[in-house]
């Protein structure tokens, strides 16, 4: 984030490997983190993910799997290292739901440590209603303290330094990253729920550290323009990056 000045992350969630890497190459230079939902490209094969790293060096970010684990470790463990995606190998970072217990991060980790991976846990979601509030959430946060040698951060609204927090916690040098979805600058929300906030919003008021941008950048992606593609990537890097000046400065 500081190399590059940017705390942008793109979500790329795109049908068509030729649209996901053409979008990936243009947005590159604008952002710290890809963040991918490989099992949405309906021509997948292995040179996608050749690519993708290719394109990771090339720009300099780091790839995000938003994979949502949710199962027993055993079950995620393999979902995580097997398959046609082995997502293990290629995203430096995915995430977890907590609903399962401390037993997910367990399973993860036995795949994710020794390839010195890190993994972010889903302690507040964007869609309207969610149900991540409350208990679950500092539940969330105590489960990312107990393993702080695999998860990095959150997926979430707001800052969660002091939530979950038991008198006598040592938080002196705690600093999970978080990374909040649902930002726009022009709309409010789409017609499935998501919830659109401004950078200003989610990183100065809110204290989050990156933004996740999907749409807002990219449009509808069977109107592919990349012109367009770039300026908006500009456009949100520069609204991030100052919001977060500012936090920083205050
Ligand atoms: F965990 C979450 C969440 O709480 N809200 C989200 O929107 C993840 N997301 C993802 O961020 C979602 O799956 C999309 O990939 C992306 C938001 O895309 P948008 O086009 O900016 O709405």
């Amino acid at each position: 984030m500081e190399r590059k000045q940017t705390n942008l992350s793109v979500s790329v969630d795109v049908t068509k490997a030729k649209d996901f890497l053409a979008i990936i190459d243009t947005v590159g230079p604008f952002v710290c983190l890809i963040k991918t939902h490989i099992d949405i490209i309906e021509d997948f094969d292995s040179t996608v993910i050749d690519r993708l790293q290719e394109l990771s060096k090339k720009h300099d970010f780091l790839i995000f799997e938003d994979r949502k684990f949710a199962d027993i470790g055993n079950t995620v463990a393999l979902q995580y290292s097997s398959g046609v995606y082995k997502i293990a190998s290629w995203a430096h970072i995915t995430n977890a739901h907590a609903v399962p217990g401390p037993s997910i991060v367990t399973g993860l980790a036995s795949i994710g440590v020794p390839l010195q991976r890190g993994l972010i846990l889903l302690a507040e979601m964007s869609s309207k209603g969610a149900l991540t509030t409350g208990s679950y959430t500092e539940d969330a946060v105590r489960m990312a303290r107990a393993r702080r040698d695999f998860v990095i951060g959150f997926i979430a609204q707001h800052r969660m330094e002091t939530i979950g927090a038991s008198e006598g916690d040592d938080l002196a040098d705690e600093d999970f990253l978080v990374l909040a979805p649902g930002v726009g600058l022009d709309a409010k929300g789409d017609a499935m729920g998501q919830q659109y906030r401004t950078p200003e919003e989610v990183v100065l008021a809110c204290g989050c550290d990156i933004i996740i941008v999907g749409r807002g950048i990219y449009g509808k992606s069977d109107q592919l323009n990349t012109e367009s593609v770039e300026e908006q990537a500009k456009r949100y890097r520069s609204a991030g990056w100052d919001a977060y000046k500012k936090r920083v400065s205050l």
